[in-house]
This record gives structure tokens, sequence and C-alpha cells, in this order.
């Protein structure tokens, strides 16, 4: 714990000092001069921010080699609008060879996140989020040893964390950096609506500055494929409200995005406070809740609802989690379904915050249909 306190109260200039010595001994031990840079499962806008900056600040700022790898599809159409529109480059971590790399930088995520797969032998050098730190589970295999960690809940998105490393290091992001950065913290704060800190707001104003803004505007309003429309009929047929919360599970879904797009939509009803949408996509069940403006506690409440199944991670208005379903099939699938309403209205009805009672009859049990 000692170590962790002292962490927090680091300068912005001694973390950079830090993360610098920490690659340059990694570059000496391992005789290599590249970093490997991963973040979660189907990165969002402030896990490709942080990672294009992270590229920058290794290349320009410690003059080191970095490759920015990804695992799994980008599925939103904003999220691959912004790779299209800024010309980002991953590699592809699955199909890669992880031998010519002194380590990893991991942004955006932690080692112990369901939702990140850290390849196996090679040292996790640096640690940069803002999420929650899971609660141990004494049953799972412990994570790798990270050498630095800057985890940091308060801020609200890791770009803007990334973002003073750079400027830290004195180096100005180029307009692909920034226009990264900035979607980045434009995603994970709604335009600083919520959770932000001076480092967030220094970083949205500096980085919209310097970014090519009519690129932002075509990664904001992207056209959209024909699966995006017959999704949302489907979710629209199948939400419910219960009280001050927007409940829809979906069944099998197109992508597993399109979980977290119907909860981005739905929280927008008049008087809700909470979109929990689920779907399965591949064998697991995906889960996404949002919160409105003003409330928090996303990441517990969710926690709550998972019961300990599955993995999850989120901070502020914004969770998400992915449970394995035991036996992929249509009544598997409604059992699930079916026990996870169950749950959730029960808990709802506990914390009062629901015009339902604790024991609801099978009609309140359905909700109001929105559509
Ligand atoms: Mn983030």
């Amino acid at each position: 714990m000692e170590n962790e306190d002292s962490q927090i109260e680091l300068t912005a200039s001694e973390r950079v000092a830090a993360l610098r010595k920490t690659l340059a001994e990694a570059s000496a031990k391992s005789g290599s001069e590249r970093v490997l840079i991963l973040t979660h499962r189907s990165p969002d806008p402030d896990a490709m921010g942080a990672a294009v900056g992270m590229k920058l600040l290794i290349e320009e700022g410690f003059n080191m080699a970095a490759t920015i790898a990804t695992v799994g599809r980008i599925h939103r159409a904003e999220n691959q609008a912004m790779v299209r529109e800024l010309d980002l480059r991953f590699s592809d971590s699955e199909k890669m060879d992880h031998s010519k790399f002194m380590g990893l930088v991991l942004v955006d995520t932690q080692p112990s996140f369901g939702h990140t797969t850290i390849p196996g032998d090679l040292p996790v050098l640096a640690v940069i989020d803002h999420h929650e730190p899971p609660a141990m589970d004494v049953d799972a295999d412990a994570p790798p040893p990270v050498h630095l960690e800057d985890i940091r809940v308060g801020v609200g998105a890791t770009s803007s964390m990334v973002y003073e490393y750079l400027i830290e290091a004195g180096i100005r992001p180029d307009a692909q950096a920034a226009g990264a950065i900035f979607c980045g913290v434009r995603y994970d704060t709604g335009d600083l609506a919520e959770g932000v800190t001076d480092l967030d707001q220094r970083a949205w104003f500096d980085c919209f500055r310097r970014a090519d803004q009519a690129a932002l505007q075509r990664i904001q309003r992207p056209s959209l494929p024909p699966e995006y429309f017959s999704q949302l009929a489907i979710a629209l047929r199948s939400a419910r409200q219960h009280g001050h919360m927007v409940l829809a599970l979906l069944g099998e879904v197109v992508n597993p995005e399109a979980v977290s797009e119907m909860a981005d939509f739905f929280v927008r009803l008049e008087d809700c406070r909470w979109s929990l949408v689920g779907g399965c996509y591949e064998g697991d069940y995906y889960l996404s809740l949002r919160t409105s403006v003003g409330e928090s506690g996303a990441y517990n409440l969710l926690g709550v609802i998972l019961k300990g199944k599955g993995s999850f991670g989120g901070h502020g208005r914004i969770a998400g989690g992915r449970m394995p379903l035991e036996d992929p099939i249509d009544t598997s699938l409604r059992d699930v379904e079916r026990e996870l309403r169950e749950r959730v209205l029960t808990i709802l009805g506990r914390s009062g915050d629901s015009s339902e009672s604790n024991e609801p009859d099978s009609e309140t049990r359905l909700g109001r249909p929105l559509a």
C-alpha cells in the first residue's frame, strides 16, 4: 500500500522520468529498442487515443520504437471512422511475433482485467489507466508483476494522462495524435460533462485546437451500416422501462459493441437514470450499463448485478461486463436473460429507486415497453 500511496504523489515530470527510466532499463536488459503498446479488447476511443499518444511519447520523447497492437475487431461506426479519418495503424496482437519487444506498456486497462490479453512471456513495464483496480479474487491466477503503475481513478480519460506525459516531455501532439487524444477525452468524459479534472480540460481544449476539426466532425457523425438499424429495431422492441431504469436484453447481437451503443442510446430517455443492455455474441454474454448525467456508481452497480460472474470494468457513468455462457444455445440464453432481469428488478426494488415492489407480479416484471 505504501508504494501505491507514493505513486499518487509523483509530479508529472517525475512520472515521465520514471517511465523513461523503466523503459531504458528494460531495453538494456532485453537488448531490444522496441516497446509493445497494448490496450483492452476491441479498443474504444480513449484506449486508441492513449495508445497513439504513448507511441508518440516513446518515439519522439524517448527515442525508442513502439508498435500498437490490438485484440478483437473494432465494430462501432464512430470508432471505425476514428481509425479511418486519423489513419491509425494497429498490429494484430494475436498474429504477431512478440519476441522482438522489450516488454509491454498497457494503457486504459490493467493486467487482471478480463478483456485484456497479456502475451505470455513479455514483462509488463508500465500500466497507465484510470479504471478502478479490481477487487482481488482469491481464486484467480495472480496477474503478472508490473514495473511501473500510474493509476488515477479520478481522471476522466487515460488519453488525458498520456497528454500530460507528452507535454511534460516537451512534445506537442501532431494533428493525428491530437485528434486521437481529443476523441478519447470526448468519449470518456462526454465532452467534459462529467468525471472531469483540470487535466482533462487542458487535454480537450489543446488537442481540439491542434486536431483537424473537419475530421473530428466526420468521426462524430459517420454513416451507419444497415445492420445498425435492424439492431436498433430489435432493441426498441425488447426495451422495457422499469421506474428510472431502461432494461433491454437483446438475445443474439450483430456485434458486441451494439450492446454499449444501445445503452448509450436508451440512457437519453427522459427520466432515465440507468440503462442496462445485454446481448450474446460468440458464446459470451455482454452487458453495458450507463447512468445519466449527475449519477455515478455504474461500476459498483454492475458488480452487484453480475454477482461475481464473468469480468467487468468501468468508471463514473460507464460500465461493461462479459460472462461466458455455459451452453450458448437458445434455451440457455433465454435462462440467462430471465435470471438477469429478475436480479436487476430485485436490486432496484431493494434500493428503493424503482416504482416496482420487491416482488413484482408478472405484469410489472415486464415493465413498460418503449416501442
Ligand atoms: Mn478510458
